[in-house]
């Protein structure tokens, strides 16, 4: 069984060094091979990806499985060359939906009691006590209830929040108010305070996060972006913070990553700017969800978090 780690690896990348230690150390024996030396294509078994060079991937005529190394995988249906009757699993487990629950609870948190405030006014030396944004109990709308969507929804219902989310099907999580599919969607947006969005990128999803988006939200309204760049028409946020629309946002994805040196983002003062941080798989976790994976491919069983071609996650 050879494994192909196919993604661009930057010389200095440390992740993906440990997660190749993470990898031996389990199976020293393993056949592990990274990109670019993948020896001789007909040999490679399983390909291991992220963000990989367009056409790479069609070379291996014997893949059996390709293996999101993220828990999305926008960045393997875009390829053009994609062969079909491989199946695509991709990347989740435990720990993640707790770390994403995390980023979204501080995201939340730090507009509630003001964080970038304070920060602003503590860069100018100024002791000065702010009122409340809200006086009423806020309410948080998570776009996307699936692995880390229904988690994150859940745990923040430990908070003093009112908590609501949409998706595609119809859902039921105790303590959370769920709507579903378009009709249901602006019903769902004109309460929340805070907007989440933790949908895949598909066709579907692209560009949702836009001016109509944001004009269906209760004025001054905080947006949390941990799902991709490109559910974000830029444009439309810089535009609904200066009018008022929007309070702020707090963004971990963007349209091309790394952001650029001279993108507006990076310096706006109501914009938080993480780098696609939000929950970052640990080598050593991932390295047993590799080979857990593998085994059930081994043994002839159901694959879990196996991707649906059609639906585009
Ligand atoms: P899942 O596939 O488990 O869940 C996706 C959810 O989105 C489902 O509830 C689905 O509805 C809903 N959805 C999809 N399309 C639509 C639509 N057209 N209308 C309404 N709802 C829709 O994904 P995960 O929860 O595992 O991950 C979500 C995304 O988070 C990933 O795709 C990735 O982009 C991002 N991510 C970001 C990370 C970061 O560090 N910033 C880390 C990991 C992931 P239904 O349940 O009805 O199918
Ligand atoms: C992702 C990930 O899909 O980091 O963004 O897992």
């Amino acid at each position: 069984m050879a494994i192909l780690i196919l993604a661009e690896i930057e010389p200095t990348d440390t992740w993906f060094t440990r997660l190749i230690a993470a990898l031996k150390e389990r199976k020293p024996n393993v056949d592990l091979r990274v990109w670019p030396n993948y020896g001789q294509p007909e040999d490679i078994d399983i390909v291991l990806v992220w963000c990989f060079p367009e056409g790479a991937i069609q070379r291996f005529s014997n893949l059996k499985l390709i293996l999101s190394l993220g828990a999305g995988v926008d960045h393997i249906l875009q390829e053009s060359s994609l062969p079909i009757q491989v199946p695509i699993v991709r990347s989740v487990y435990n720990q993640l939906p707790l770390e994403m629950a995390e980023y979204v609870t501080l995201a939340i948190l730090s507009f509630k009691r003001r964080l970038l405030d304070y920060q602003n006014l503590q860069r100018s030396h100024r002791w000065q006590q702010l009122s409340n944004l809200h006086d009423h109990r806020l309410t948080v709308g998570i776009l996307g209830l699936g692995v880390l969507g229904s988690i994150v929804a859940q745990k923040l219902t430990n908070l003093d929040l009112s908590v609501r989310g949409w998706s595609r099907s119809p859902k039921s999580i105790e303590a959370v108010q769920c709507f579903y599919g378009h009709n249901q969607f602006k019903p769902f947006l004109s309460r929340c305070h805070v907007i989440v969005c933790l949908l895949p990128l598909t066709v579907e999803t692209k560009g949702i996060l836009s001016k109509e988006l944001f004009a269906a939200l209760p004025q001054g309204a905080y947006l949390v972006n941990v799902g991709r760049g490109q559910h974000l028409v830029e444009a439309d946020l810089l535009n609904a913070l200066e009018s008022g629309q929007l309070a702020g946002a707090c963004l971990d994805v963007f349209e091309t990553e790394p952001l650029l040196d001279d993108h507006p983002f990076w310096s706006h003062p109501r914009i938080t700017v993480t780098p696609h941080i939000a929950c970052i798989s640990q080598p050593d976790a991932l390295a047993d969800y590799i080979f857990e994976k593998i085994a059930q491919l081994e043994n002839g069983k159901i694959l879990e978090y196996l991707v649906d071609r059609d639906r585009g996650y």
